[in-house]
């Protein structure tokens, strides 16, 4: 039951047990070299989306039914911090259409961690509401000489078909792991039978992952991710995507010390967006929009341990990062026989970034252990696009084409265990800079409240504090948990109306300047309970609240209702089912100044069966579901513009390991 309440935050894609747990919030994998076991409900063939839905602390804003965008602690993109194996990636997208989780596949991974608030993973900057790591599968060195997986996966709402191959060699000098997802969908149909338009995608991913020994204290490793996912729809926009492509890579060097270990790694990737109107009727004036990131970096994580045997116990880790960012996105708008007009909407902004972070997880005596961290960053930020540049010049006269940007954060967390239970309490402060479209996005369409987003090259930083407390305690067979966090913002980021400009976007009802509030505040509450009823059934129940809240103390947009969750769980031998209610409360607290609508309360029930077996060496899962099976038309909160999700969907997914 323990184990359950750790891996609270972590969530396991393939891989048994972590090695090493040092903190509630903070879950630390060691590559795990062992044939794996899929906890996940629907299996590898689950997509990311799915995956991440599985963590507690995450929410997901969803405008179409591909690429979904984390919310962690009711936090947006801006505010958190994504990393893949530690490498700093950026989304194309001025749309948000393709958070970076969108670009690596379920079978790239081992797992996903995430760090709650402030108290984030070495390289992660500006992560108020918290960081996710995307931890990338490695079979590593000395493990079986040979494993070849196999996954093939349907869904019959929306025609989901889902195939992979991945494969992995390990020996004492070399390891390699390689991969290949496919994953193609048609039009979804919503709860009573409604086709969805534009609710289609299709995707491909490549991946390889490798290893050399040089020395007995020497490893040289690389990874390789290509991923293309073509005709994706968007629902909730007025456009699709024709193409959004992915190129991730890494080359590292891994020294051991006697007791400590130095980690280097090298990284590059590029991301192409491109953004398509051409399927959809009654287009007014013909948009071409398309995105580019690129990210270059270098990261040295230094790992050690310190003191111990009579003394307290210190697991440092101290992590030096330097990335460069150049984000450019354009469009060019054809109205009807009219000349096309051209605008710079992110503004080719290169940023150079480079920080420091420590941190020490100190194991006081038994029963106590304090986890300090801690990060310095510092970065410049440079226009390099003329147009861009003078394009917002106009509204902002005084503004130069060059900043610079000091952030930091600092976390502190106390944990105590005694007898059945176990005390958290924490704190932290910390700042992020403002994102590349809040200082410098130029007429950027929100199809959210439907204004037209003006970047201010003025913002200051937005930073929190962060208080939180986490209880845990069992008896016999029962236990329960408490958690809470409340983040106190100063000069929070957020667009408000500015009615001397008028809007570009046809439609469009005005105008938006990002603005720094002087205050807001948000706050999580979350209650846990399990119930180990028989040796095979137990219970497990979750009810969460959230509150946000601006300087006027009116509500903060995309803020979670009332929401719960109850899962019975049957387990025998290699045979599981589960019965899973969950749902959310109206959205009482919805906010009406920020252009969000009413949400209303909706509950699902999904089933799903999972039995493994194994015939001479091969072990072959199948897994099986039916999601909201009472077909049930709803929304939730983070649904964009609130497109239904999925009617009742049934599900069938093998894996084969041989
Ligand atoms: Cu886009």
């Amino acid at each position: 039951m323990l184990e359950t309440v750790l891996l609270a935050t972590v969530l396991m894609i393939d891989t048994e047990a972590p090695d090493r747990v040092q903190n509630l919030d903070e879950v630390l994998i060691v590559s795990d070299e062992r044939r794996g076991r899929n906890r996940s409900v629907k299996g590898q063939a689950a997509s990311i989306d799915e995956h991440l839905g599985e963590l507690r602390k995450v929410n997901l804003v969803r405008r179409g039914s591909y690429a979904w965008e984390p919310v962690v602690n009711n936090m947006q993109t801006e505010r958190l911090s994504t990393t893949i194996d530690g490498m700093k990636i950026f989304y194309a997208c001025t749309d948000k259409m393709d958070p970076v989780t969108s670009y690596v596949e379920s079978g790239n991974l081992q797992s996903i961690s995430l760090n709650s608030g402030l108290d984030g993973n070495p390289q992660a900057t500006g992560n108020i509401g918290g960081s996710l790591d995307l931890k990338l599968r490695k079979v590593g060195f000395d493990s079986d000489p040979r494993q070849i997986n196999v996954s093939a996966g349907h869904e019959w709402n929306g025609h989901l078909q889902v195939y992979g191959a991945d494969a992995a060699f390990s020996g004492s000098r070399a390891y390699l792991n390689t991969g290949l997802f496919y994953r193609d969908a048609d039009n979804y149909r919503t709860g009573g039978g409604e086709v969805l338009n534009y609710s289609q995608f299709s995707k491909v991913n490549v991946f390889a992952n490798a290893g050399l020994r040089l020395s007995d204290s020497d490893i040289l490793e690389s990874t390789l991710i290509f991923d293309r996912a073509t005709d994706v729809g968007y629902p909730a926009l007025n456009m699709d995507v024709s193409k959004a492509q992915g190129f991730i890579s890494s080359v590292s060097y891994r020294h051991l010390f006697s007791g400590a270990s130095l980690e280097t790694k090298a990284y590059y990737n590029h991301i192409i967006h491109i953004m398509d109107d051409t399927t959809r009727p009654d287009v007014e004036i013909h948009m071409d929009m398309p995105g580019d990131s690129w990210t270059t970096g270098l990261y040295s994580l230094l790992t050690t341990s310190l003191g111990g045997e009579t003394g307290a116990q210190h697991d440092v880790a101290a992590n030096y990062d330097l990335y460069y960012n150049r984000l450019f996105a354009d469009m060019t708008m054809y109205p009807g026989g009219a000349a096309p007009m051209y605008m710079v909407t992110w503004p080719d902004v290169g940023t150079l970034n480079t920080g420091l972070a420590l941190t020490d997880n100190v194991s006081i005596d038994d029963r106590q252990s304090l986890r300090l961290s801690g990060k310095l960053a510092w970065q410049q930020q440079r226009l390099n696009n003329e147009e861009g540049y003078h394009g917002q010049k106009v509204f902002f006269p005084l503004m130069t084409d060059s900043y610079y940007q000091t952030t930091g954060r600092i976390a502190a967390n106390y944990q105590l265990s005694i007898f059945n239970s176990q005390l958290s309490i924490g704190g932290g402060w910390g700042s992020r800079a403002p994102t590349v479209t809040e200082a410098y996005g130029y007429y950027l369409n929100n199809t959210f409240d439907q204004y037209d987003y003006m970047g201010n090259p003025h913002l200051k930083n937005e930073s929190a504090f962060e208080l939180n407390s986490n209880f845990q305690f069992s008896i016999l067979n029962f236990q329960l948990g408490f958690d809470a966090n409340v983040f106190l913002f100063r000069d929070y980021i957020i667009g408000r109306l500015d009615d001397r400009l008028s809007a570009m976007t046809v439609g469009a009802e005005g105008v938006k300047v990002y603005r720094n509030l002087d205050h807001a505040t948000i706050a999580n509450f979350s209650v846990d309970a399990g119930w180990q009823i028989t040796d095979r059934i137990a219970w497990s129940g979750n009810v969460s609240y959230a509150l946000g809240r601006d300087d006027e103390s009116d509500p903060l947009p995309l803020i979670s209702p009332l929401a719960w969750r109850n899962e019975l769980l049957y387990n025998y031998r290699n045979f599981e089912a589960r019965v899973e209610v969950k749902g959310n409360a109206v959205q009482t607290d919805y906010s009406a100044k920020y252009g969000e609508t009413k949400t209303q309360a909706w509950n699902i029930i999904n089933l799903s069966a999972a039995y493994q077996f194994s015939i001479l060496n091969s072990h072959f899962s199948i897994r099986g579901g039916v999601e909201n099976l009472l077909d049930r038309k709803y929304s939730s909160y983070s649904d964009w513009n609130n497109i239904p999700q999925k009617g009742r969907n049934v599900y069938l997914n093998l894996t084969f390991e041989l």
